[in-house]
């Protein structure tokens, strides 16, 4: 009986704790031609993004060699809201394939983990797409240095917009 309640306990922790975050696909974004609404999202294991297509000709996949090794990939069919539910820490690079070819992608970071970070760096990726991830990835470091990317996974800063260049 004790056992029982307990794992309800915890059952119910752990339900409570998963979060949504919403990236909305927009054909405009802060003065910029095809965005995602948020450029880097913190989440913890567990939680879920929706990406809503709130414009359409868009969609959202995963970024080849561009996730955790031991993650599923993900695409999402385009003029349609995708979701994904992260289990495995690292970082995610997600694009629009469309307009991925604009710079239209983004990062997810889960529990703060940068292990794959140095993978990013060497993305065969088209220029535009390259220059917009390592700006991605220098805002990182900017945040980075000195003190943990956030100190709780969940706080409402860890939805970020991208500041305009
Ligand atoms: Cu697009």
């Amino acid at each position: 009986m004790k056992i029982r309640i307990i794992l309800v306990l915890v059952l119910m922790t752990s339900t409570a704790q998963a979060k949504e975050h919403v990236v909305e696909m927009l054909n405009e974004h802060q003065g910029h031609m095809m965005r995602f609404s948020v450029s880097i999202l913190n989440v913890a294991s567990g939680d879920t993004v929706i990406w809503k297509a709130t414009h359409k000709t868009h969609n959202v996949e995963f970024i080849d060699g561009g996730i955790p090794a031991t993650s599923a990939p993900f695409k999402s069919p385009y003029n349609q809201d995708g979701q994904f539910t992260f289990n495995v820490p690292g970082l995610y690079v997600f694009k629009c394939n469309a307009h991925v070819g604009m710079g239209m992608l983004g990062l997810v970071i889960v529990d703060n983990n940068l292990s794959n970070l140095v993978a990013l760096r060497t993305l065969k990726l088209p220029l535009l797409a390259r220059d917009r991830l390592d700006e991605l990835i220098k805002t990182l470091s900017d945040r980075g240095r000195g003190q943990p990317l956030n100190k709780k996974p969940n706080m409402p800063a860890d939805v970020t917009p991208l500041p305009s260049q």
